[in-house]
């Protein structure tokens, strides 16, 4: 369990999240452990078969979010590893062009739990060892982080790599986080951790600074009634509890639209407020960037996770951090 004599955050780095809604915290994983986890991707990604795969690409659905993936693949992998090509992988015909390696755009959506590594970082172990015997060498770890953001009961879901593949990595459009993995009222937070350095060349994060203090969650992603999923009008609170939060406070003009570029180097942790309007470009370059990311939601009384949400619950119910 995350003690008072591991911070996880200094004061400044939580006020600096609560003006931002993101937070950079560079040199969060040493470079063995930013290793073990491009290892694991890359074994993971030797076990696809894709004679047996449903060749399910995952579709962000553009800016409006219509036509997200949301196959029977996609919506049963909240407690699997399955994996996600990139649509550019295919030519018109429906043939793959890049090979299997080069083909995923994501895996997901339970390595915090069924990949030994990547379930490290969550280790609450004072000496960083979890029951698997791996040792991460963590800074920022994340229980102590969530406790340094205010949470009682933080639940992790939707882990997933993102492999931003070279000349074909798709775009991430801009969206909020609490979107996708809706809380009423929102409480989503972002884990991300750079595994390659992500630059503008290939597709590296930008954001929106201060916009989760006034965009509110005005759309949800949920399962359809008969079948994949649709994005309905959020009718549950669209922003978090507490003040400094309000549609009143959207900036005039150009300030409610310059996104920031956040270029990090491997092993980079980036925290991300549900709320904060985020996006990535496509990666025209000829490097990937591999990434690798999970959620925190508020599992306390009072924070209702819905059936309609499309990620549903694992039988043993999202992993608690602490
Ligand atoms: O890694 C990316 O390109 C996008 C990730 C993202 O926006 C997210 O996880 O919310």
């Amino acid at each position: 369990m995350a003690t008072s004599s591991d911070p996880g955050l200094t004061p400044d780095q939580v006020a600096a999240f609560h003006r931002d809604g993101y937070l950079i915290i560079p040199s969060a994983l040493p470079p063995s452990t930013v290793s073990a986890l491009l290892d694991e991707t890359h074994r993971l990604l030797s076990t696809l078969d894709l004679s047996t795969h449903p060749l399910t690409r995952f579709l962000t659905g553009g800016e409006s979010g219509d036509n997200h993936v949301g196959d029977d693949y996609f919506l049963t992998s909240g407690d699997k590893i399955r994996f996600f090509l990139e649509d550019d992988a295919f030519d018109a015909s429906g043939a793959l062009t890049k090979p299997k390696e080069r083909a995923v755009n994501k895996i997901g959506h339970y390595l915090h739990a069924l990949s030994a590594p990547f379930a490290s970082l969550l280790s609450t172990a004072s000496d960083g060892s979890d029951a698997r015997g791996y040792v991460p060498d963590l800074r920022a770890r994340p229980a102590a982080v969530a406790r340094a953001l205010g949470f009682a009961d933080p639940r992790v879901l939707q882990s997933m790599v993102i492999c931003k593949q070279p000349e074909i990595g798709g775009a991430v459009p801009p969206h909020q986080d609490s979107t996708f993995l809706y809380t009423d009222p929102p409480s989503a937070v972002g884990f991300w951790y750079a595994l390659e350095d992500a630059t503008l060349e290939n597709g590296c994060l930008s954001f929106l600074p201060g916009s989760h203090r006034w965009a509110p969650v005005e759309r949800r992603l949920v399962r359809g009634k008969e079948e994949g999923t649709e994005m309905v009008p959020n009718g549950g609170a669209r922003f978090p509890r507490g003040e400094g939060y309000g549609e009143g406070l959207r900036p005039e003009g150009e300030a409610a639209q310059a996104y920031v570029p956040g270029e990090v180097k491997a092993g980079s942790l980036v925290l991300i407020h549900g709320n904060l309007l985020h996006k990535s470009e496509k990666n025209l370059s000829q490097k990937g960037r591999i990434i690798y990311t999970f959620h925190v939601i508020e599992g306390a009384d009072g924070f209702e996770y819905d059936e309609r949400n499309w990620l549903q619950p694992p039988a043993e119910g999202f992993t608690k951090l602490y």
